[in-house]
Parts: structure tokens; sequence; C-alpha cells
């Protein structure tokens, strides 16, 4: 353990790094981004690029470029500061934090492994804990916006402890006294139950079942796990294993202490059995349903006294047999943070510490890990790899840039990687028996490496693929078989009712809802059809539709009309669309009335689009910025920002502009905003936090601040013309 690193902290300081922040580096390897703590010898090898710099906070010394006097020099030094951030492969990367249960989840599966940390990782996620610790209660959330919740300082707090904290460390005495006010670790959610037994820190029997037996059931049950949401199903597949093992590490002393630290009563003392639904009011989001809770006390019974132990292995056996395919199909990375660490517990259970799958495994496990000027954090994904570089090219393209000798470089290499990261062929016999989605011809939201099709990210990179090569000239890396399979993957993943969901089709009725056990998420069950999702499939099929009159043509027309009506019926009657990945109807409508103006429904022949437009003009702020607060999200109306934003400002003004809406002074008021908010050196600084979740839970695109003020830089110029705005 590393102690003598959290010893030696000055109480008040986590600004200051516990390690020589001139010493890491980001490697990227065909969009595999890991970050590597050199040695001193080492370090003088291996150059800090700008992108290091930035992404670590420090100074990245970039010159002040000649004042913007159009809306395409705004456009121009913007790019000039983000291609420093594009690193070798072509790909962006980004600090993808927001959550504050992953790094949790990972520090305990890896302690329950009983594998030691790498020291300059323990010490700073040990810093990057403590600075997001809340100033004034000690504790953390659900989010790094949300308020202190039994979750989030449970779990967290633990971490620090594993880490190598020592109990009567501030932070930590802090943070106990704040946990113990709310009712101690009794009351933790789920997950926390979970994440708590697998080191020895909650009884198993104060759980409610994760029954592996359900993988079992017929597939035309309705509860049958396949048809669940994937994240959901994917968490759920190795905790069922644990679960149903009852696996927890031995304790030792630091595991007994926290038993102590953790409850507000002697924990010999404790019924947890009767703590199942013991959840700390401030924390649900969801609350049980009767059905859940009749469905869980049926379920402990019978895995109590009527379960037949060869059921018992047999279901265990099949759990696990999923849990090899999810390592086998991703090289170990998985489909994202949360499933990951445990299934490497999963292979640690079965196979031991000196399996190739658990060293496979913290091989990977790096991939997620990203350091930042507050310490060393666990990323929501493996990366935002392929999503922001498709964003990226069609920004470019839209302010004209593509036939620029100056951008040549940069955006060849971001072509050149999404033509690296097209998946290309589905793996064995996987889609049936690990009930993928089909993925050949599809992008996955970060890396061909994890590998799952995502509806928007394979339109948006065909989008990208689609403007560069056919409309900018650019040479067809993708070759038109290969577009034509990512359309017949967006095909593939129609719904009757038109919309299109994240991963897959939707496979289950919303009332599997009721069985919603996470207790801090809203709608994760299933799969929904999303305006993003739906209006993203909707434009890359119109693109694609340009270059390849005769592909389908019949059932991609259909499919069009279909997606534009589901996206007619989800307009609210206000005139607005509610985002479910972004913050939040700003980011919504940016794509609805995108699609509606490509089948040609704008501001002059269409009421709902006027409507829409009427609806955005009204949130105007004074200062002709917009912004949304993350509360528009976990409320599901619009609830203004305290400041504008300038990511939502963008957003509204590609919505307005695509709906060609006609008020020029209400644009330029936005543009104005745009622009003042601009650094001297091109950059914008990081404001409130861009995207969300299960309408719960918050996480930051810190990209989407270059990349959109730059698209509507250029749509501006392009609507306008590049008039000079600005002396
Ligand atoms: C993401 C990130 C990207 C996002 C978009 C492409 C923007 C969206 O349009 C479709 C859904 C998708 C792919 C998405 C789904 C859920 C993710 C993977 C995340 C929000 C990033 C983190 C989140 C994941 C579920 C976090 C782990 C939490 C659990 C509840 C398992």
């Amino acid at each position: 353990q590393p102690r003598s690193a959290v010893k030696a902290i000055p109480l008040s300081d986590y600004k200051t790094p516990f390690t020589d922040y001139s010493r890491w580096r980001l490697k990227d390897d065909h969009g595999r981004q890991t970050w590597h703590y050199l040695s001193v010898e080492e370090a003088k090898k291996w150059k800090q690029s700008t992108a290091d710099k930035y992404f670590l906070g420090l100074d990245t010394e970039q010159p002040d470029l000649p004042p913007p006097k159009t809306p395409l020099d705004v456009a121009k030094n913007g790019l000039e500061f983000f291609s420093k951030l594009q690193l070798p492969g072509g790909n962006w990367a980004c600090d993808y934090s927001g959550p504050m249960f992953q790094l949790a989840g990972f520090v305990m599966c890896w302690y329950a492994t009983e594998t030691p940390f790498p020291e300059a990782w323990a010490s700073e996620m040990i810093r990057y804990l403590c600075n997001r610790a809340h100033p004034e209660d000690g504790g953390w959330g659900l989010h790094t916006e949300g308020e202190t919740s039994v979750f989030g300082t449970t779990i967290n707090y633990t971490t620090l402890r594993l880490l190598g904290m020592e109990p009567d460390h501030p932070v930590a005495t802090k943070a106990r006294q704040t946990l113990h006010k709310l009712g101690g670790a009794l009351g933790v959610p789920h997950w926390g139950k979970a994440w708590l037994a697998m080191i020895g820190c909650f009884e198993w029997e104060g759980m409610n079942p994760i029954p592996p037996e359900l993988w079992l059931l017929p597939e035309w049950l309705p509860l049958h796990p396949y048809r669940w949401w994937i994240h959901t199903r994917a968490v759920y597949l190795p905790m069922s294993y644990i679960w149903s093992k009852r696996y927890s590490r031995p304790l030792n002393p630091l595991t007994r202490a926290l038993r102590t630290e953790l409850f507000t009563q002697p924990y010999s003392s404790i019924p947890f059995a009767a703590h199942r639904n013991t959840v700390a009011a401030a924390d649900i989001y969801h609350p049980h349903t009767t059905i859940l809770n009749i469905f869980n006390t049926v379920c402990t019974f019978w895995g109590k006294y009527l379960l037949p132990t060869r059921l018992k292995t047999w279901a265990e056996e099949y759990a696990y047999s999923l849990v090899v395919r999810e390592d086998e199909n991703t090289l170990y990375v998985n489909l994202g943070p949360v499933n990951n660490p445990l299934q490497m517990l999963c292979r640690y259970i079965a196979e031991g510490a000196d399996s190739p799958a658990v060293k496979g495994h913290l091989d990977r496990l790096e991939d997620y890990l990203w350091v930042n000027e507050d310490g060393m954090l666990m990323n929501g994904t493996n990366g935002v790899q392929i999503w922001d570089t498709s964003f990226a090219i069609q920004a470019m393209v839209e302010c004209g840039f593509s036939q620029d000798p100056k951008y040549r470089k940069m955006l060849t290499a971001a072509h050149e990687f999404l033509d690296d990261q097209q998946i290309s062929e589905d793996i064995s016999d996987a889609v049936q028996k690990c009930y993928r989605q089909k993925r050949k011809g599809a992008w996955a939201f970060s890396t061909r490496d994890q590998g799952y099709t995502v509806s928007d990210c394979t339109a948006e990179a065909l989008k990208a693929v689609v403007q560069l090569q056919s409309l900018s000239k650019f040479p067809s890396l993708v070759s038109t078989q290969r577009m034509r399979d990512a359309v017949d993957v967006l095909l593939s993943l129609r719904n009757p009712s038109g919309g299109f969901a994240s991963y897959e089709n939707v496979r289950g009725t919303k009332l599997l809802e009721w069985f919603n056990a996470a207790e801090v998420f809203g709608r994760i069950m299933i799969e929904y059809e999303y305006p993003e999702c739906t209006t993203a499939v909707i434009t890359a099929l119109v693109y694609f539709r340009k270059v390849d009159t005769s592909y389908r043509s019949e059932e991609v027309e259909r499919t069009i009309k279909r997606a534009v009506d589901w996206i007619r019926t989800v307009q609210r009657a206000d005139g607005s669309w509610e985002g479910s990945w972004g913050i939040c109807f700003s980011y919504a409508m940016m794509f609805a009335l995108e699609s509606l103006s490509l089948v040609g429904e704008n501001y002059s022949n269409s009421e709902s689009v006027r409507r829409a437009c009427a609806f955005l003009v009204g949130k105007q702020m004074t200062d002709g910025g917009w912004g949304e607060s993350y509360m528009s999200c976990v409320k599901g109306t619009w609830i203004d920002h305290e400041r504008s934003q300038v990511v939502n400002t963008a957003w509204c003004l590609i919505a307005l502009m695509n709906a060609g809406y006609d008020g020029r002074e209400v644009l330029q008021r936005g543009i104005d905003l745009l622009k003042s908010r601009q650094q001297a050196n091109g950059e914008w600084l990081q404001e409130g936090i861009e995207g969300v979740f299960n309408r719960s839970c918050m996480i930051t695109y810190p990209n989407y601040k270059f990349i959109f003020p730059i698209k509507a830089m250029g749509m501006f110029a392009k609507q306008f013309g590049n008039e000079k705005l600005w002396s």
C-alpha cells in the first residue's frame, strides 16, 4: 500500500500533483489510449506532447493568434488549437469523467483479486477523489455535479482506504462523519452492497438476489436478460456469477477496520438479511416496485431452500461461459467500465490470479484510466475516439475546410482512423450465442477492439466518411461495399416504431422497468428509441443515398420516412425534443432539426419546425447565449444554467440554422457570444458538464466545446457569408 505518499499530503492542497506531472505520457496505439508514468530516464527520450500537457492541465504554451474578424477566423483559430490535441493515430481523446462510481468499482474489484496497486496510480487516484469531495460535507454524489449520497460516499470512502489512506486522515474523517450522518453504509444501493460484499465488508445475505438462473430461462420469456438494455445485462452477467459464488476476499486488518468504519452499529450485530431493501432515501432515483420486491422475496426463498445444486452449477457455468465470450469478443476491453472489472473478478475466481485471462484484463483495464489535472480517474468508456473524430471531421467539412491544404493532414489522419476502425466482421456465432447485434460494417463509440455496434456512432462515422470521400474528393479508403455494410447495420437496427435505439433493437417491453433494481438510475432495463440516435441514422442515410442511389433504395427510403415520422411523434407540444445523451433539449433539437431539414422541412414550410424555433429563441439569454442545466435531464423540462454555455449555445445555433430560421440578429448574438468566450490562443475553456446517461448521471464531453462552436461558425458563414463581424 502506498501509504507513505498519502501521509505526505499537505491537508488543504490537492491541486498539487503527488507524482511528477512532467513524466506522464498518453500513448496512442491505433486508438488504444493508455497513460504511462515514465522514469526520469525514459521521460528524457519520450517528449511530452502539447496534447499530454493539455490533458494534464499543464501550460500548453500555445501562442496568441491574430484576433478573428470573421466567423471562419474564429473557426480557424479554434482548429489551430484543436489540431494540437489530435493524437498520432488521427483520433481525439479526452477526460471522459463525471460518474463517481467507476473508479470505485474498479478499485474494489481489483482489490478483491488481491493484486498490488501501482504506486503512481494509487496516489493520483487518491488525489482525484480528494479533489472531487464536496467541500462542505466531504462526501461524494453519483456524479461530479450531484449532491452527496450514501452510494457515492460509501464507495469512494472505501476506495480511498483501499488505496492507502489512513482512517484518521482529515479527508477520511470528514467523509466518514458525513456517511454516518446519512445512516452509514447499510443504506448503500444495490451495486454498492455488491462491491462491498466482494471485499468482505458486507454480507451477501443482505443483498437482493442476482440469480444467474435467469440466463437459463427460455428466450421467449419477457424477463430473459437478453431483452434488457445491453449495459444492464452486461453488468448483471458477471455480478450474477460472483453473487452465486458468494465470493469475498478473505478478511485482513484493513477490511476488518472498514467493517467498523462504514457502519453506525457494530458489524456483528447487523441483521444483514433484514436490510436487503434498506436504501438511503436521498439516493433513490427509481424506487422498487411492489412486483420487484415480491420477485426478490421469491428469488431469495428459491435460492435458499429450493434451488437444486446441479441447477445452480449449470447456471453458473452458463453465465461464466458468457463472461468468457465477452472477454474474447472484446479482447478484454469489454463493453464498459462497470462490467470490465467485474469480468476480471469472475476470471480470477474461476481461473486464479496467474491465469492468462486475469493478465489480459490487467493489461486492458489501463485503457479506461485517465489522468487530468486533478489526478487519475476512470473514464466512462475506453475513450471517445470514433465519436469525437466523426464530429470533428463534420465540423471541418461544414466550414468548407476540406479543400484547404492547411487542414489536409489533420483530415487525412482522421479519415484514415475511421477507415481503420470500421468493424469488418461479425464474431463467429456471437450474434446468436452472446445475443449481439450484427456488427459487420458498424463503428463503435470508442474503438474497433471494443467492437460494439452503436446506431448513431455508425451513422455519424458513415456521414463523415461520405462527406469526405464523395463530397470532398478524398481517396475512397472506405469502399462502396463497406459503406453498404454500414447501411446494412443501420437497417438491422430498425424498430417497429420507426425510431432507433442505441446498441440494439428494442427487445423488451417497458414493463421490464418494474424490475429495475439499480435504484439510482431510471430507464435502464431495455433499449428505448432516442431522438438523437434516430436522427443520426436519418441523416446518415440521406447522405448515403446521395452517393449510392441503388443500394436497398426502397428500404432506405422507407426507413427515412418512418424515422422522420417517429421524430415528429416525439416532438413535445412546446416544440422541443428531449435528449437522453447530451444536456438536454438543446442537444436533441440540434439533431432533430437537422434531420427534418434534410428531408426538406424548414422554418418556411413547416409548422413544427417553427414551433421548435420559437422554443429555442425563447430560451436565449440576455448575453446572446444559451445555457441549459444538467437538471433539465433529471427533471425532464428545460432548466436554465446559471450562465450561458458555449456548448449549449453552439447546439442551439446549429439547430436554428439547420431549421433555416431567418432571424439573423438572434443568430449573430449567439455567434458573438461564442467568439467572446474564445481565448486568444483559439481555445475555449471548460464550462458545465455536457452529457448524461440514464437520466440521472452526468458525463463530460470536453471536445464538444471545440467541435460545435467551429461547426456553428462554418454554418453561419455558409448561410450569411463570411463577413467581417468584428474589428
Ligand atoms: C455512452 C456514451 C456515448 C453514447 C452516445 C453515442 C452519445 C449515445 O448517442 C448512445 C449511447 C452511448 C453509446 C452511451 C451509452 C451509455 C454509456 C456507455 C455512455 C453514456 C458512456 C458511459 C455509459 C455507461 C453505461 C456507463 C456505465 C454505467 C452503467 C449504468 C453500466
